[in-house]
């Protein structure tokens, strides 16, 4: 997918907030009050990293009003009685201003940070909650930066534990879905027992991260950062640091890292770089030496998805105005794929249709939904919606696919399509007013759980035959959500 448009969006519109410039004073009150939270380097402790590239997806003058006002349900506390407004106007533009000296985070700062939670020996090796262990989800709870676990039969919460700030992209998962790793976007990866309900480890592998993936073999898990530009390969017991890759291209040109998944079937990790045109294939098969398979790129990539056989992956292309395809096996670019506005391909989803496999994006700049033939990688089809869209979710049991509107005025609708007839069989407003987003289904497809984001949000369970809803938990922001039997089975209709 070429996300780049929403990120400048947010960017663009932070541009727009006044701010007044900041002098020595802001650089000594920083110090002063936020230094012991947020870091000597601003590098972030017990508070966020608060360097710019840690602050694109926050407008000054809403920095300016955390600061002021304090933050409701965290330790920021109001520094508006303190600072007058340039003083703070003056410390916001200093936030947002590069670090004097870029800022380094190497091996001895991954070992440093390592931290074990648990004394490994008091853990038992079954499940210690009397729910269906593979039909568990876990629940990002966004607007209080706080995990649930809940049990996907009964839908009641075994479990609920304060994450590190602002998780973000799929948690992932050993392969016998006994533990669960997360990443924050200051670069904490944690890993969590859903057996013994417990946090195991965390380990800052980074300064901004963009996702992780975990081997198949459950060895291993690789993380992608977009400060430093590299990867870092951490053992998935312990979160122990084993390598840090650079992310270089062939001539050395530095560069972030976009995302990076396990391909199961090929045991292997594949990543996206973003200011290099190359995708890497890095092998975890006998004892690996993790060096990167280079495959020359007709574009930047950012996020991706596979084909189901995991033989292509498919991203936005911007010079191809849509998507282009690459073949692992070939090792090089396939096709390009004409498509309208900004296609999301890192949030497709494919099924099949008459017996052949279709491919299925939502657009995050034009309301519809575009299906692609993964034969032909030809446009088949084009859904039209309310409204541009960023999820979308299936299940193999179920006839219908579920996509938001999650941009504009109708942000309340989700749509419910027919995955035989490509056409929007429902459309459902679950909380009027209120943004309807991710979905994820129960293992066995026949409830799906919706998520409402706003402060005043909740996760609701529906029928995925009736489209009833069946329950409904009040929670702040639920950003996403992940059964464990659909995603250690890398299921059909599922974000891998
Ligand atoms: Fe995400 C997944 C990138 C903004 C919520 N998002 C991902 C992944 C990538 C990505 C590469 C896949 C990671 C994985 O699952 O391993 N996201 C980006 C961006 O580049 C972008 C547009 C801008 C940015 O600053 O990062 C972006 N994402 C957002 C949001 O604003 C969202 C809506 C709220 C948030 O939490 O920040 C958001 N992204 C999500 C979620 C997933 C995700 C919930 C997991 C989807 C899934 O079903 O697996």
């Amino acid at each position: 997918m070429r996300l780049i448009p929403f990120a400048l969006l947010l960017v663009a519109s932070s541009l727009q907030a006044a701010t007044a410039p900041a002098t020595a004073d802001s650089a000594a009150l920083y110090q002063q009050h936020c230094q012991s939270c947020h870091g000597l380097e601003r590098l972030g402790g017990a508070g966020p990293a608060l360097l710019p590239e840690s602050l694109s997806r926050l407008k000054p003058a809403e920095a300016h009003q955390v600061i002021r006002d304090g933050r409701p349900a965290s330790q920021m506390a109001a520094y508006g009685a303190l600072l007058d407004e340039t003083q703070i106007a003056g410390l916001v533009d200093y936030l947002y201003q590069p670090a004097a000296q870029p800022p380094t985070w190497q091996a001895a700062d991954i070992r440093a940070s390592q931290r074990l939670l648990v004394d490994p020996q008091t853990l038992k090796d079954t499940p210690q909650h009397g729910a269906d262990p593979l039909n568990l989800f876990v629940v990002v709870e966004a607007g209080n930066h706080h995990v649930r676990i809940l049990d996907g039969d009964r839908f009641e919460e075994l479990a609920r534990f304060p994450s590190h700030f602002a998780l973000h992209g799929g948690p992932k998962f050993s392969p016998d879905g006994r533990f669960v790793y997360f990443a924050s976007r200051d670069g904490w990866v944690s890993v969590y027992d859903l057996h013994n309900l417990t946090m195991v480890a965390e380990t800052r592998a980074g300064l901004n991260t963009r996702n992780l993936a975990v081997s198949n073999d459950g060895r291993w898990v690789l993380v992608g950062n977009y400060l430093p530009g590299n990867l870092v390969l951490l053992d998935a017991r312990d979160l122990s640091l084993v390598k840090i890759i650079d992310a270089r291209g062939q001539d050395g040109t530095p560069s972030r890292v976009s995302a990076v998944y396990t391909a199961p079937p090929r045991d292997s990790f594949v990543v996206a770089l973003k200011d290099v045109q190359e995708v890497w294939e890095l092998s975890y098969a006998g004892e690996p030496d993790f060096q990167p398979r280079r495959i020359v790129a007709r574009d930047f990539l950012d996020d991706f998805s596979f084909t189901p056989d995991y033989r292509h992956l498919l991203a936005t292309s911007r010079k191809a105005h849509g998507g282009q395809v690459i073949d692992l096996d070939a090792g090089k670019p396939v096709a390009d794929i004409e498509l309208p506005g900004m296609p999301h391909l890192g949030s497709g989803i494919y099924w099949k249709v008459d017996g052949r496999w279709v491919f299925a994006t939502p657009n995050v700049s034009k309301g519809l939904i575009s299906v692609i033939d993964l034969q032909t990688w030809k446009l088949i089809k084009e859904i039209p919606t309310e409204g541009p869209g960023f999820f979308m979710r299936s299940h193999a049991n179920s006839p219908y696919a579920w996509t938001d509107v999650f941009f504009g005025p109708n942000q309340e609708a989700v749509h419910v399509i027919d995955k035989q007839k490509l056409e929007v069989a429902h459309t459902l407003r679950p909380m009027p007013g209120k943004n309807a987003a991710h979905v994820e289904f129960t293992r066995d497809g026949k409830h799906l759980l919706l998520s409402v984001w706003d402060s005043d949000g909740a996760l609701i369970v529906i029928d995925a035959q009736t489209l009833k809803e069946v329950k409904r938990i009040p929670m702040n922001k639920p950003s996403g959500k992940y059964n464990v039997g659909n995603k250690i089975e890398y299921a059909e209709g599922t974000s891998h």
